[in-house]
């Protein structure tokens, strides 16, 4: 039998990491919207394009949220985008109203589901759908380290003229402006990136990577960035359905890891056929967990705004 992944909100993530999935034959793959005949239309689009891929994924839209029935796996990215001026912890009450139902859904009709989150304010978002659902910790965690890390990696290829595929970089914390890039463990094929990078150069490629999400929300004027929200969403799908065993950051619910415990924040983790097979405890400089612990705290004030 095939594996089936869930896509609700068939928008620009939505769809986006259904055509990458479906790339991938990965899995059968349905977009769920509440968009009338729109999941049904770019699923159709989509089916139209496999057989130049040589390749037979099924692919449906739905708008009724029992079609997740069967999945293995739930993407959630219904919810708001980001306008420009607006953070993402403006999205905080309208897009949890989108997030309670559809838990409950999830709940309801794939009870044994990983889920892996995109809708933000992500931790926040995160941690809503695992309260909602009442899931066990390692089946819900949200997608932003791997997006925040890419965006690093991308930096310091641009800057040094090098492939991206040999730069490696960790980005911790919550997905907003408090996140924490860390050039202590960054690498290029394996040498350290401070040897490569001058200081001044790689702090403002930190910064950069901290505000990669508004910036592309400045050009776009209509909406957030999705082509690459998308294809980190399908690596941790991948991660998850092919037992990979991936060592990427991830939002998940810390219990005294780094000293944070009850909220969603992105750490290291090992993700693999189990979900988060293990968090893992890097040896973080003072400083360094001290801004992982600041940012964990706005995680942890939205939070509270929302009664957890
Ligand atoms: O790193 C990350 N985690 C992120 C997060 C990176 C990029 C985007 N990020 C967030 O994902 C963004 O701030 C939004 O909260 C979500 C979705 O972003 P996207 O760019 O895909 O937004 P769209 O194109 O507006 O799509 C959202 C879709 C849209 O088609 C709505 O009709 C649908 O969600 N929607 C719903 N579908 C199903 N069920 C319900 N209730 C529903 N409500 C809205």
């Amino acid at each position: 039998m095939n594996r089936k992944v869930a896509i609700i909100g068939a928008g620009n993530v939505g769809a986006s990491t259904g055509l990458y999935l479906a790339e991938r034959a990965l899995a059968d793959v349905v977009l769920i919207d509440i968009v009338e005949g729109m999941p049904q239309g770019k699923a159709l689009d989509m089916i139209q394009t496999t057989p130049l891929w040589h390749k037979g994924a099924r692919i449906e839209g739905a708008n009724d949220l029992a079609a997740v029935k069967g999945a293995d796996v739930i993407v959630m990215t219904a919810g708001l985008p980001r306008k420009p001026g607006m953070s993402r912890s403006d999205l905080l009450k309208v897009n949890a109203d989108i997030v309670r139902p559809v838990a409950e859904a999830v709940k309801q009709h794939a009870p044994g589901a990983f889920v892996v989150v995109i809708t933000n304010p992500l931790d926040v978002m995160t941690w809503l759908f695992w309260k909602v659902s009442g899931f066990p910790k390692h089946r819900v965690m949200g997608m932003a380290g791997m997006l925040d890390s890419a965006r690093m990696r991308a930096f310091i290829a641009l800057e040094l003229g090098l492939s991206p595929t040999d730069v490696q970089a960790m980005v911790l914390g919550g997905h907003g402006d408090s996140m924490v890039p860390l050039p202590r463990y960054t690498t290029v094929g394996g040498i350290t990136v401070s040897q490569l990078v001058p200081a001044d150069r790689l702090a403002a490629i930190s910064d950069r990577t901290r505000n990669a999400g508004a910036e592309i929300v400045k050009l776009l004027k209509t909406g957030s960035a999705y082509y690459s929200p998308a294809m980190c969403a399908v690596e941790m799908v991948e991660a998850i359905l092919t037992d990979q065993k991936r060592l990427v950051p991830c939002s998940v619910m810390v219990s005294g890891e780094y000293g944070m415990k009850d909220l969603f924040v992105g750490v290291p983790i090992v993700l693999g056929g189990k979900g988060i097979e293990k968090i893992v405890q890097l040896d973080l400089a003072p400083e360094e967990l001290a801004a992982l612990q600041k940012s964990g705290k706005e995680v942890a004030d939205m939070i509270a705004e929302l009664g957890g």
